[in-house]
């Protein structure tokens, strides 16, 4: 039993000392929340949105049927929400200054950007 405990403390204790660690030494950046982009009648709205760097988008499905936000072929930086349902949201963060396209997998002539600079 003595063993046992000794073995659990040693197990615990980097979560001990990380659970007292200082927030601020944290060296990844928190994403700014940012704007909505809709998905309405089969669009993006609006289709092109600009942002600052380390900027949340949410993107929000209005219509009564699946879409996703999949990032076009090429991009830089790869994501993908799956199948949307109605009301359901996604969101993505855009770190990078640069031109993001991405589509709708299931209506792939929905198609817009976020250009992020
Ligand atoms: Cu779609």
């Amino acid at each position: 039993m003595t063993f046992d405990r000794r073995f659990l403390l040693l197990m615990l204790a980097p979560v001990l000392l990380a659970a007292c660690g200082d927030d601020d030494t944290d060296d990844v950046a928190e994403a700014e929340p940012g704007p909505t982009v809709t998905m309405e009648q089969s669009r993006y709205a609006p289709d092109t949105v600009e942002i600052a760097p380390g900027t949340e988008v949410t993107f929000e499905n209005l219509d009564p049927f699946a879409h996703t936000v999949t990032s076009a072929e090429g991009s830089t930086i790869e994501f993908d929400s799956g199948e949307l349902g109605q009301d359901e949201t996604y969101v993505q963060t855009f770190d990078e200054a640069g031109t993001y396209g991405y589509f709708c997998e299931i209506h792939p002539t929905m198609r817009a950007e976020i250009v992020v600079g």
